[in-house]
């Protein structure tokens, strides 16, 4: 198993930790929209896919009672590999437990790329709370399972593909693709080769994805819960299977979603790369959009 000590900070220092102070500094600390939970996760700290400027926004921008961190928010994988730690991914660790301390209730559910805080199941480090899993109570008395998602892999795995969510392979890849495209055109090859792999790519996505769905929905059912919600396949998702409230929050790589629920029990999914169009779009265009 990996060890932390490979983690830019160690849980025994987090009162240094919160004494620095981030290199963005926090905006908007009045006024911040107040929800009664957040779900985030699949944040992949530690990797260039990590999209650590509009989820500092978010955190500026939104508030709440409790908040679940639903796994792979450290990219454990990609930082034994390289280490990459700009100061944003500092930022964003420093935003979490300064709310924290501020009050809000925070649950730490380690995915299958943060496996190495999994040790830690049970403690609570700087009012961070470290679970493997979590049954959460709605407002309006739903009770809802809430996992990463990687324990089905074993079942879904057969999509080879997963592997490499997140991870710079895969990165690699989808630059190695552009690049391709570039030179083929120079070249004025066709384009076909490369279009039929995408598209083969993709039908298994999204069989993998409502395979992943059904499963994890399943699992909710024989634990006779309302719903669920998880993370892990970078999909964010809001709908009824079979009578079970599937929720996925998404991710901050390509998605930049965040699941929330309102003080009433009615959940929503956040798209925050449009709510940050709309927020600097001039006021014209705002209203334009609405017509
Ligand atoms: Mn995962």
């Amino acid at each position: 198993m990996a060890t932390i000590t490979r983690l830019p900070f160690d849980a025994t220092h987090l009162s240094d930790f919160q004494a620095s102070k981030p290199a963005i500094p926090e905006r908007i600390i009045a006024g911040r929209r107040q929800y009664r939970t957040v779900w985030i996760s699949d944040v992949h700290l530690g990797t260039r896919g990590c999209n650590a400027a509009m989820l500092i926004d978010f955190l500026d921008h939104v508030d709440s009672e409790k908040m679940y961190l639903v796994g792979d928010i450290f990219d454990g994988w990609a930082l034994k590999k390289r280490f990459y730690w700009p100061a944003a991914h500092n930022d964003i660790v420093w935003r979490i437990l300064k709310r924290a301390k501020r009050g809000t209730e925070i649950v730490y559910i380690p995915g299958n790329h943060d496996e190495m805080f999994r040790q830690f199941t049970g403690l609570n480090f700087g009012g961070v709370h470290i679970r493997r899993q979590a049954v959460h109570e709605t407002a309006d008395g739903r009770r809802l399972l809430v996992l990463h998602g990687d324990e089905f892999d074993a079942i879904t795995m057969s999509h080879r593909w997963l592997a490499y969510l997140g991870d710079a392979a895969y990165e690699a890849m989808m630059a190695l693709n552009r690049w391709l495209n570039v030179v083929r055109r120079s070249m004025n090859l066709p384009y076909w080769s490369l279009s039929k792999y995408a598209k083969q790519k993709v039908k298994n996505a999204v069989s993998f994805i409502s395979k992943f769905e059904e499963i994890v929905a399943h699992e909710a059912s024989v634990r006779r819960v309302d719903g669920v919600i998880a993370g892990h396949i970078h999909k964010a998702e809001m709908r009824d299977i079979a009578g079970i409230a599937y929720y996925n929050d998404g991710d901050w790589v390509e998605g930049c979603t965040a699941l929330v629920e309102h003080y009433d029990g009615s959940m929503e999914l956040l798209h925050w790369a449009e709510e940050i169009a709309a927020r600097e779009a001039p006021e014209s265009e705002v209203r334009l959009a609405a017509a």
